[in-house]
């Protein structure tokens, strides 16, 4: 499944979920897709390339579009033996198109690398893991020469009466101009456009709608609509798509945010994709369950640290009213980092798909970049200052933020729209947290982050699960729940602050390389409240009463 509804009745689709032929280090293996090789034996801590294969028939001629939701973390992607695609970054969907395929049998060919080296600037050795294998689900889609690339749709309201501009961008392959009708439907109401599209060329036609009695999108009631989009070609429809859609506006102002003009406060947590028998391709059954938890422990928002998400998790976040502040991908990279020559396009690409394919979901309510890298440096403002342009040049409808831990020495406060940082006082540093917090404010709204919402992006605490100590010693389960308390309790009563996110919502599993093993019990980061297996902490129940307040 690769959305949690069906995005096309005229297009023909087909799931490639399965199991694939699959060699590395010259072995064969039957590979379930998707998944991580890492849950195969022979292949634990295997990080290097691999190569999967899968026949499809094709029962007439056609375009043959292939949609990849993640593949962990570069892809090379080969239709009959042509190259097709290249992709980086495990964490961002792409697709690639075989042009004019016969009926009969094909074969799909796809080159996963998950090595570390100057070709990789994000996937590096991290607080994190990065796995490999075609890791999220796979679409095989027979397409008309002239189709629907995607669908963008940006609600506004006026007074009570709500509207939205719908923009479709089609795609002409063909070697002749096309005249196409668009046709959109969306709660009773219908649009028409018709449009030219010249050969070999991209346009974006765009339709806006008034409409009756609309039931808006909040957190506590999350409403939803199908985005119907039809394409015709001499009153033939061709192709569609289907989108799902709220009515929703996010506003910053008084430094506060709103939803629907409606003040929010978001009790959340950090989440990594990543669950022990499943790696980072969690199943949906997981996402489901790490969603009943989070909810069962009272949160209202989610961060998807340090990257964007499989899109069946924002679905899900859509379907409840959980707020999400979705990022790119990127953790803790110094300026060294950001140096390498590959680093500032691959965040670009990602900041790109990120946008392109999760414009749509109403749940993603603020957009994030670059968590505690540079923003010290000049050379890092000005990649932070870059990144936040693309953003609002993509969309201007979200405010921004990033999570700093360069405290008292940030330079880059000034650019987004709201200021977030992480700190775990009692934990890396031992202090009073209130008269911390307090400092921590007073230099942000003292450079450059004055009138600002401000938002606690990290705080925790390390436990491994199963240690008791009556001692309360740090890394005991008691002593997790203590820390997690103190900070909330201040936190949580502090009202410059809009919203908390605990780091983190589960253990994850981490590189041995770069040292941090050293850091880091079992390889894992365990600062969940929950283990890998999501087996509750003692910390479990005082976030419940924290956050169920
Ligand atoms: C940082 C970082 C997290 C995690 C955390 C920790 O704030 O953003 O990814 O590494 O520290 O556990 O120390």
């Amino acid at each position: 499944m690769i959305r949690l509804f069906e995005t096309h009745r005229i297009r023909q689709v087909k799931e490639l979920d399965g199991i694939w032929d699959f060699k590395a280090q010259g072995h064969a293996y039957k590979m379930p897709v998707p998944a991580c090789w890492e849950q195969h034996p022979d292949l634990l801590n295997y990080r290097g390339k691999g190569t999967y294969t899968k026949k499809v028939y094709i029962t007439h001629p056609g375009n043959v579009r292939l949609e990849f939701k993640g593949v962990s973390h570069t892809a090379d992607v080969y239709f009959d033996g042509e190259k097709i695609a290249h992709h980086y970054n495990a964490f961002t969907p792409f697709s690639a198109v075989a042009r004019n395929a016969e009926k009969g049998v094909h074969e799909i060919k796809v080159e996963a690398d998950n090595t570390f080296g100057e070709h990789s600037a994000l996937h590096i050795p991290n607080d994190y893991y990065t796995y490999g294998g075609i890791t999220r689900p796979v679409s095989f889609e027979i397409i008309p020469d002239v189709y629907i690339k995607n669908v963008h749709f940006t609600p506004y309201r006026r007074g009570e009466r709500w509207s939205a501009k719908i923009e479709t961008v089609i795609c002409n392959m063909s070697d002749t101009e096309k005249n196409v009708e668009i046709k959109t439907e969306l709660a009773g109401k219908e649009t028409l456009n018709a449009i030219s599209v010249p050969s070999g060329s991209e346009i974006m036609s765009e339709a806006v709608q008034e409409f009756d009695d609309i039931k808006p999108w909040s957190p506590n009631e999350p409403n939803l609509y199908m985005l119907n989009t039809v394409l015709s070609i001499s009153g033939e429809d061709t192709d569609d798509l289907i989108e799902r859609v709220g009515f929703r506006i996010v506003e910053v102002k008084n430094s506060k945010m709103y939803i629907n003009g409606e003040e929010i406060y978001m009790k959340g947590f950090n989440r990594h994709e990543d669950y022990a028998s499943d790696g980072c391709a969690v199943t949906l059954q997981h996402m489901v369950h790490d969603m009943d938890l989070m909810q069962d422990m009272g949160a209202n928002a989610v961060r998807t640290c340090h990257y964007p998400n499989d899109e069946r998790f924002i679905d899900l976040c859509d379907e409840r009213g959980i707020l999400v502040w979705e990022e790119n991908h990127a953790r803790g990279l110094s300026i060294e980092n950001m140096q390498n020559p590959n680093f500032e396009r691959q965040c670009e690409d990602c900041i790109w798909e990120m946008i392109e394919n999760h414009y749509n979901h109403p749940s993603i309510i603020i957009w994030g970049i670059l968590n505690e890298c540079a923003s010290e440096t000049e050379e890092g403002r000005r990649m932070y200052k870059k990144q936040y342009e693309q953003i609002k040049s993509m969309d201007a409808t979200r405010p921004t933020t990033s999570a700093t831990c360069r405290h008292f020495t940030d330079i880059c406060l000034d650019l987004p729209d709201v200021v977030s940082f992480n700190l775990y006082s009692n934990w890396y540093e031992d202090c009073p947290i209130d008269e911390r917090k307090n400092r921590e404010i007073e230099w942000i709204r003292n450079s450059g982050g004055k009138n600002k919402p401000i938002i606690v992006s990290e705080v925790g605490a390390g436990a491994v699960y199963g240690y008791r100590d009556r001692s309360r010693c740090k890394w005991s389960e008691e002593r997790q729940a203590d820390i997690i308390r103190d900070n909330l309790e201040v936190y949580m009563s502090d009202e410059n602050i809009i919203g908390v996110f605990i780091w983190q919502f589960a253990d994850c599993r981490i590189t041995e390389e770069g040292g941090w093993f050293a850091q880091r019990a079992k390889c894992h980061n365990n600062k969940g409240v929950v283990d890998e297996f999501r087996r509750p902490k003692i910390a479990y129940d005082t976030v419940k009463e924290l956050f169920g307040e």
